[in-house]
C-alpha cells in the first residue's frame, strides 16, 4: 500500500483537476505556512478556500496551530495558493503522504514554492525571532531510508536520482536578501543549514550538539521532503526558517523547548516574514 496509494500521479491528478474546476485561479506560485505562520495565507486577496478534508486524495493536518486548509488567491497582484498547515512524518503519515501536496501544485502548474517553518536555532549566533534563509538542508530521515522519492519512480513527475545541490534557489535567496535589505531587516535575517528530524519530541542536549558538529545552523520537522518532493517535478524553491527558540545546548541550561513557544514567537515576527515573503512575491518573474 505504500507505493502505489494516493500520492500516485493519476491520484495526484484528480486532486489537482478537482481543484482546478474549483477555483479560477490559476496560481504559478506555492507558498506553505508553518507552525505559527499561517496568517501568510490571509494576506492573499478575493482568497478561495478549500478545507483538506474536501479536496480529493488529500491527507488531513492533525497538529495545534495548523489550520488545514488550501487557500487561493492573489499576492501583489500574482496568483497563489497557500497551505496552510502541513503534514509531518510525526503526525504518522507515510513521508510520500507528508509531500503528496506538492504534486498536486506541480499538476496545477505552480513553478515556484516558498515555504516557512519554525525551527530551533543550534547557531550561537542566532536569536530568538531571527529568519534564517535556507541555504541547504540536512535530511536525517533520509539516511534511514525515508525519503519521499523512496519506491517506484514515475519518470512523468521527475528523474530516478534528482540532484540536490541546487535545491535551494541561488536566485531567490539573492532576491531574499534584497528584499530584506530594503525592508531594514537585515539585523535579524540570516542564512544557514537546516536539518531535518522527525519529531515529535524535542532534540536532546546531546542531540544538538551533534547537529551543530555536523553542520547545521537550525533544527526543525518539515519543510525539506517537501523540496526534495519539489525539486524532483522541477519547482524553483526557497524556504525560511523562523527561529522560534534556541536549541539546549548546555546542561546547565534550565531552558525547555516547547510548542508555546513556537508559536508565540511566529506572532511575533509574522508581520515581517509576511512582508519579506510579498514582498518576494510582487518580483518574482512569471517562468
Ligand atoms: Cl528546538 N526542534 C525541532 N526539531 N523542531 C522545532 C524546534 C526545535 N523549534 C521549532 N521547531
Amino acid at each position: 500500500a505504500k507505493h502505489a496509494s494516493s500520492e500516485s500521479y493519476e491520484e495526484c491528478q484528480i486532486a489537482a483537476d478537482w481543484l482546478l474546476s474549483s477555483t479560477d485561479v490559476r496560481p504559478t506560485v506555492g507558498i506553505v505556512c508553518g507552525s505559527g505562520l499561517g496568517g501568510l495565507a490571509e494576506m492573499l486577496k478575493d482568497p478561495q478556500v478549500f478545507k483538506y478534508t474536501e479536496i480529493p486524495n488529500f491527507p488531513r493536518s492533525t497538529v495545534h496551530g495548523h489550520a488545514g486548509q488550501l487557500v487561493f488567491g492573489t499576492l501583489k497582484g500574482k496568483p497563489c495558493v497557500c497551505m496552510q498547515g502541513r503534514f509531518h512524518l510525526y503526525e504518522g503519515y507515510p513521508v510520500q503522504k507528508v509531500t503528496m501536496p506538492m504534486r498536486v501544485f506541480k499538476l496545477m502548474g505552480i513553478k515556484t514554492m516558498l515555504l516557512t517553518n519554525a525551527a530551533g536555532g543550534l547557531n550561537h549566533d542566532y536569536k530568538v525571532g531571527d529568519v534564517m534563509i535556507i541555504k541547504d538542508h540536512i535530511n536525517m530521515p533520509g539516511f534511514a531510508g525515508t525519503n519521499p522519492l523512496v519506491g517506484p519512480n514515475d519518470e512523468r513527475f521527475g528523474i530516478r536520482f534528482p540532484c540536490m545541490s541546487d535545491a535551494y534557489d541561488r536566485e531567490l535567496r539573492q532576491l531574499a536578501h534584497d528584499v530584506a535589505a530594503e525592508l531594514g531587516y537585515c539585523d535579524f535575517v540570516k542564512e544557514g543549514v537546516y536539518c531535518v528530524l522527525g519529531g515529535p519530541s524535542f532534540e536532546t542536549i546531546a542531540e544538538c550538539r551533534m547537529l551543530h558538529s555536523l553542520g547545521a545552523d537550525a533544527v526543525g520537522m518539515s519543510t525539506v521532503h517537501e523540496v526534495i518532493t519539489a525539486r524532483h517535478a522541477g519547482m524553483r524553491c526557497f524556504a525560511l526558517s523562523l527561529i522560534s527558540n534556541r536549541s539546549v545546548m548546555d546542561y546547565d541550561s534550565q531552558e525547555k523547548a516547547n510548542h508555546e513557544e513556537v508559536l508565540e514567537t511566529g506572532r511575533l515576527r509574522a508581520q515581517q516574514l509576511e512582508k519579506m515573503i510579498s514582498s518576494m512575491v510582487a518580483r518574482l518573474e512569471p517562468n
